[in-house]
């Protein structure tokens, strides 16, 4: 059964051991990704050519016995289909041509038409399902609207926020016009991934965490709860769960809890033990060994993975991910020892 492994425990049911995937499985660790990067001449066609993404969607299944696919993809694909000109700085990371700080820009943003402007993430979907054939479940996903809007407003990774932060001071409900139409536009899009065959959705608030509570509660988690709430069921009329994953965000469990979410990404600043006193039997649980213990040696690694394992502790409800994605430094023997050991110590 360990196909329905990941849906099985995202649902609280027993399973025969924990599933295990790893946020960023796919990408600049893995050589064969490197190969078909410098082949395929940018990230940005990697994801917008279904054969290549859905390609390198199954890289790390062919090496680990992990127990999900994620879709190879970005979470910035939607403000590239808004317009604002999306592009990789060597070293920096991503950064949009047209960043959007005033309300008359915002005020110019409409949902994209996911056919049109985003038809290659559905497409992508509907390969990689046909490819796996029902041995592994396949994971969509999408940022978060206020993590988006960071991108957006920033124009490209920052520091301090201070662009978007004095939006959300000065002009609360500018901010507030942007992350609607993030929120409407995640929501087309998670849909248009669900009714492609998406097993199991994930947001992605990387940022949440840079938010007082009020301000979280605010910008963020509102927002996330108006995606949980638009979701719609599966083709064959499933519930589809949504993983909520705020890095940072362990303050707030109780109110990610009462979303709707069926399970929570936990970072490593907060123990799953302490994490599954607090939310208990609503929603499963994800995470949270710190990525950084990758680079340790395997047999180290184990030993982490144990302690993760027996924190949890019995009952259903977990699934085993680091808390944050795979960085590109780490040797592929090293997540297999990671992959290994938690089907290992979690056997029942
Ligand atoms: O080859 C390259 O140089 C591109 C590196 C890369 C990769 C492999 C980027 C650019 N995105 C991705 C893939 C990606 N991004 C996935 C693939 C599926 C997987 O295997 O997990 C996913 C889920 C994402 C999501 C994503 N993109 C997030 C949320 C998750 C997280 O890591 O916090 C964020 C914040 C982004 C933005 C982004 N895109 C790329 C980079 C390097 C970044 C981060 C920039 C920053 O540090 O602010």
């Amino acid at each position: 059964m360990s196909h329905d492994r990941l849906l099985r425990a995202l649902a609280r049911e027993p399973v025969d051991a924990t599933p295990v995937w790893l946020m960023r499985q796919a990408g600049r660790y893995l050589p064969e990704y490197r190969k078909l990067r410098e082949q395929a001449g940018s990230f940005l066609t990697l994801c917008q050519n279904p054969e290549l993404a859905c390609e390198v969607t199954l890289q790390p299944l062919r090496r680990f016995d992990f127990d999900a696919a994620i879709l190879f993809s970005d979470i910035l694909t939607i403000p590239e289909a808004m317009g604002l000109g999306l592009h990789f700085v060597a070293g920096e990371g991503p950064h949009f041509h047209h960043p959007v700080r005033t309300p008359d820009e915002i005020a110019r943003l409409t949902v994209p038409d996911i056919d049109r402007e985003l038809g290659y993430v559905p497409a992508a979907v509907e390969l990689i399902r046909r490819e796996l054939d029902g041995r592994t479940p396949l994971i969509g996903f999408a940022g978060s609207p206020w993590t988006l809007a960071t991108y957006m407003v920033e124009g490209g990774p920052s520091k301090n926020y201070a662009h978007i932060k004095k939006l959300m001071y000065d002009a609360p409900e500018a901010l507030h016009q942007l992350l609607d139409v993030l929120a409407r536009s995640v929501a087309a899009y998670l849909n248009a991934q669900i009714a492609a065959g998406a097993q199991a959705v994930q947001i992605f608030d990387t940022w949440g965490g840079v938010l007082t509570p009020a301000g979280y509660r605010e910008f963020s988690l509102a927002y996330m709860q108006a995606i949980v709430d638009a979701l719609e069921p599966a083709p064959d009329g499933s519930r589809v769960p949504a993983i909520l994953f705020t890095k940072g965000g362990g303050p707030w469990l109780e109110s990610m809890a009462d979303t709707g979410a069926a399970a929570l990404g936990l970072d490593w600043t907060i123990d799953i033990d302490a994490a599954r006193a607090r939310v208990g039997d609503r929603v499963a649980l994800q995470g949270n060994l710190d990525p950084a213990v990758l680079h340790a040696r395997p047999a180290v690694i184990r030993e982490h993975v144990r302690d993760v394992l027996a924190r949890f502790g019995d009952g259903p409800g977990h699934v085993f991910n680091l808390g944050h994605g795979v960085t590109p430094d780490i040797k592929p023997d090293h997540v297999a020892a990671l992959v290994d050991a938690v089907h290992e110590f979690s056997a029942r």
